[in-house]
């Protein structure tokens, strides 16, 4: 919510892969909250085990300087019925909206001028019609103002559990119905109570349970933002009928040490567990930091910004309310903090001449550019095109070049990328007329940062080789991107693209 990812790419159910450091954490010294790993059972258990085999475990990292961030268990309470147990979980904190008003012991309402996060239009006031409880509904309402002037402004409402709902650990279950319309973006994310505990933004950590941008109300992301340089992990589910919009419902977190679960009406959207803060191998915190801290939960409806855009003459601000039915927080009897990072695994290569790149010479029958192969064909921001295969060649069609450059975008995901390797990079292409592409390789976990820079590339109409070297300066990365964007250029012409290949130089 804070910050969005510049390159948002629709599909059904895609679950993002880590891209982090396998660096091992540098123990930090100066948390408030903090115990001995020895003292926790777990570390009990462990020597028992180990006595029957005596084989020597000492190479484990630092163990008497490993501090754990305990859980913070809040008191267990009863609910109505009609609230929904889970196997495993207790009931911590609820509001089902059931009142005449909103009740200020759970909601802190925000108050915000308008611009001051991501160029939203909204101010955030509270004055009783952004923000009010009916019928069993918390109702977040965006209106929109004209002056005599004719100049347009727009309030809205936001509400947060900040100093009053702070969870480390938990299950949050969120019943809600977004309203359609361009520009309008609901949010039901988390930000720490303690912001400067690890660093300002992104080093803190974001996470984000449901975003929707209500021109797509079929289109759900889940995501979690980290580290510096910025990092990010999304889940997105895509309905193929119906819509957000049409009814509630449900979205949830699950939240352990080390691991958090995302579900959209009960489907898992997104598996995380491996992330990172800090700048470096020096100032890396120890994992599972951030997200080792209290989080606030956050429900609001911006409108404009960024992300979505701002509205239209079509956008309905008689019918545009967030509305939320319930919130429910869970909590394990026991989360075990000894949790370690897991380690980043990097593939090999594609072929056995060392070409990292699936389907390189587009031979295989599998592909359809529609995800069923390694090759996937995007458009996007108003491109218009098409890709096929004809004679073991990717033909990549345009109608419509859009309005940036990744509109018309061909790509494989998921290569693997290791810190300090040196690469060449290498492609045949040409086209029906002389014209712009734009070739690079980016880490879409890693807020696409470009491992290989923009290369602008002008193609002729007869097959040219196209030849790059690059050093891999960020972090390991498991599923960097190649891609191939050609919107918002100087033609429309067709491209043709044959054996790409990725290979190891040293
Ligand atoms: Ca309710
Ligand atoms: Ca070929």
């Amino acid at each position: 919510m804070k910050k969005v990812t510049a390159l948002l790419i629709a599909g059904t159910m895609v679950l993002s892969l880590a891209s982090c450091s396998s660096d091992p954490a540098t123990p930090e010294t100066s948390e408030p909250t903090t115990v001995a790993s020895t003292e926790t059972t777990e570390a009990t258990e462990s020597v028992e085990e180990t006595t029957a085999e005596p084989t020597i475990e000492e190479t484990e990292p630092a163990e008497t300087t490993r501090k754990l961030t305990e859980p913070i268990y809040l008191p267990v309470i009863e609910g109505p019925d009609s609230i929904e147990q889970y196997e495993g979980y207790n009931l911590v904190w609820f509001d089902e909206f059931d009142g005449e008003e909103l009740n200020l012991d759970n909601w802190n309402v925000t108050v915000a001028r308008e611009g001051a996060n991501n160029s939203e239009l909204q101010a955030y006031v509270d004055n009783g019609e952004t923000v009010y409880v009916q019928d069993g509904h918390l109702v977040l309402n965006a209106i929109k103002h004209e002056d005599e002037d004719g100049k347009v402004s727009y309030t809205s409402g936001k509400v947060t559990t900040f100093n009053k709902m702070d969870l480390l650990y938990g299950k949050i279950v969120v019943s809600a119905k977004v309203p359609e319309g361009r520009g309008l973006w609901p949010a039901i994310w988390m930000m720490p109570t303690n912001e400067r505990r690890f660093g300002t933004w992104p080093k803190c950590g974001e996470i984000d349970i449901m975003e929707i941008i209500c021109q797509d109300t079929k289109t759900t992301y889940s995501t979690i933002h980290y580290g510096n340089p910025h990092a990010s992990q999304q889940g997105i589910m895509k309905l193929d009928s119906g819509s957000f919009a049409d009814g509630f419902h449900e979205y949830a977190l699950e939240w352990e040490p080390g691991e958090m679960r995302f579900y959209t009406d009960g489907v898992l959207v997104l598996t995380v567990n491996d992330w990172f803060t800090g700048t470096s191998e020096n100032n890396t915190m120890q994992y599972p930091a951030p997200f080792n801290q209290e989080f606030y939960l956050q429900l609001n409806l911006a409108v404009g910004g960024t992300w979505p855009g701002d509205p239209d003459e079509n956008t309905d601000f008689t019918k545009s309310q967030f509305e939320i039915d319930y919130v429910h927080v869970y909590q394990k009897d026991y989360y075990d903090t000894d949790v370690y990072k897991p380690e980043v695994t990097l593939r090999g290569p594609a072929y056995t001449d060392g070409n990292y790149v699936f389907d390189y010479d587009f031979s295989s029958e599998e592909e359809d550019f529609n995800g069923n192969g390694k090759w996937t064909y995007y458009n996007v921001e108003d491109g218009v095109g098409s890709a096929e295969i004809v004679d073991q060649v990717a033909v990549i069609s345009t109608e419509d070049q859009g309005s940036v450059d990744y509109a018309i975008q061909f790509v494989q995901p998921n290569i693997p990328l290791k810190q300090g390797s040196t690469y060449k990079y290498s492609f045949e292409a040409w086209s029906d007329e002389e014209r712009d592409m734009v070739a690079c390789i980016t880490g879409p976990n890693a807020d696409y940062i470009r491992y290989l820079e923009d290369q602008t590339v002008t193609l002729g109409t007869s097959k040219k080789t196209y030849e790059f070297e690059f050093t891999m300066n960020g972090f390991d990365d498991p599923a960097a991107r190649i891609e191939f964007n050609m919107g918002a250029t100087s033609s429309t012409a067709n491209i043709y693209i044959d054996n790409v290949v990725l290979v190891e130089v040293e």
